[in-house]
């Protein structure tokens, strides 16, 4: 059996043979290398090698494989293709960090179809037959957690086969909305991003507005409430990558500058916070919601700045847990959960 390295090597030789199969122009599909050779022999040494599909890791390159279709097994049927009876091998890998990863054959001699499935329960992440109208190699796009599990089907259109290589890539965005504009239906996660086109850095994303609403470089941030207000709101916040733990301080509403009184104004209080601002969870600030019950307490608008929870700690007025909503003291002074300064902050989950 040919090693990844062997192939490597012999793709590159044939590409610079035959220069034609190998770059980006297209050949008339039955004049493709491989086309129409079966690849079904079943019970072969090839099968036994394609049951133990090749483990990755985690790298990311291109490519992280390079192999030969057409004398393993049809283990796989895409759905983004029709009546496909072409040869497939699978490869294991893990996704090192949330975010997006772009999966490609660019560099296969043949008409690929490429199937992402997650590795635990088969279901398809993504798959794929021709990446645009001017290429017949393959090309899926997909949003993970960190740690998810992947198998990757390297496969053919119809019964093609041949040399392949396969590349993973983790594509950086300019910001949250262009990676709206690029996957519409991209969801609320962490992706990463290069704002200044220096330095990647992850940040979590309101897809419904394609706004950042955490990133790891500490910024004023916008956003708009989901509990049904539909507020439009400012906070400052950091984002912990490792962690996923977005501190989130001085949050105001936008309209006004003060806290975000209009949310009890709007009598909603079974909101969970973190969510209501669009996180995925609430992390620390569970102890600090926005509290269990309608009334008349809260936000002194003559006063100045305030902060309603309903079991704070270490706040400068009602300090301790308390079942209706409570005044916890100006927040300029910074002994409230989520003071003007920072020197107290909120957590909120991003994964
Ligand atoms: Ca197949
Ligand atoms: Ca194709």
């Amino acid at each position: 059996m040919i090693s990844d390295r062997g192939w490597r090597s012999v793709l590159l030789g044939a590409c610079a043979v035959l220069s034609l199969s190998c770059g980006e122009g297209l050949l008339p599909e039955e004049e493709r290398a491989g086309a129409g050779i079966p690849g079904n022999e079943v019970g072969t040494v090839d099968e036994v090698g394609q049951a133990l599909t090749d483990e990755l890791g985690s790298v990311l390159g291109s490519p992280v494989a390079t192999n030969n279709t057409c004398a393993a097994i049809d283990e796989h049927t895409p759905a983004c293709t029709t009546q496909t009876t072409a040869p497939d091998r699978s490869y294991y890998w893990t996704a090192p960090s949330t975010g997006m990863f772009t999966f490609t054959t660019t560099g296969a001699t043949f008409d690929t179809v490429l199937l992402l499935l997650d590795a635990s329960t088969h279901a398809s992440l993504g798959c794929n037959d021709d990446a645009s109208s001017t290429t017949f190699q393959s090309s899926v796009t997909v949003n993970l957690t960190a740690g998810t599990r992947v198998k990757i089907v390297v496969d053919g259109y119809s019964t093609r086969c041949g040399d392949f290589a396969l590349n993973i890539s983790a594509p950086t965005f300019a910001g949250c909305a262009a990676v709206k504009a690029a996957i519409p239906s991209a969801p609320d996660g962490e992706y990463v991003i290069n704002p200044t086109g220096a330095r990647p850095i992850s940040a979590y994303c309101d897809m419904r507005l394609g706004v950042e609403l955490c990133t790891e470089d500490v910024g004023v941030r916008r956003g708009r409430t989901r509990e049904g207000s539909n507020l439009d709101y400012v906070m400052m916040s950091l984002l912990a990558r490792t962690s996923g733990l977005c501190s989130v301080w001085a949050l105001r509403g936008a309209s006004d500058n003060r806290p975000i009184d209009a949310l009890v104004a709007a009598g909603n209080p079974s909101m969970g916070t973190c969510q209501a601002l669009g996180f995925v969870s609430d992390g620390t600030i569970t102890l600090c919601d926005f509290g269990s019950e309608r009334g008349t307490c809260g936000y002194n608008v003559s006063s100045g700045y305030y902060r309603y929870g309903n079991g704070c700690m270490g706040c400068s007025l009602n300090d301790g847990y308390y079942t209706s909503y409570k005044l916890q003291g100006p927040m300029r002074i910074s002994t409230v959960i989520s003071s003007m300064d920072g020197s107290t902050r909120s957590v909120c989950r991003t994964r």
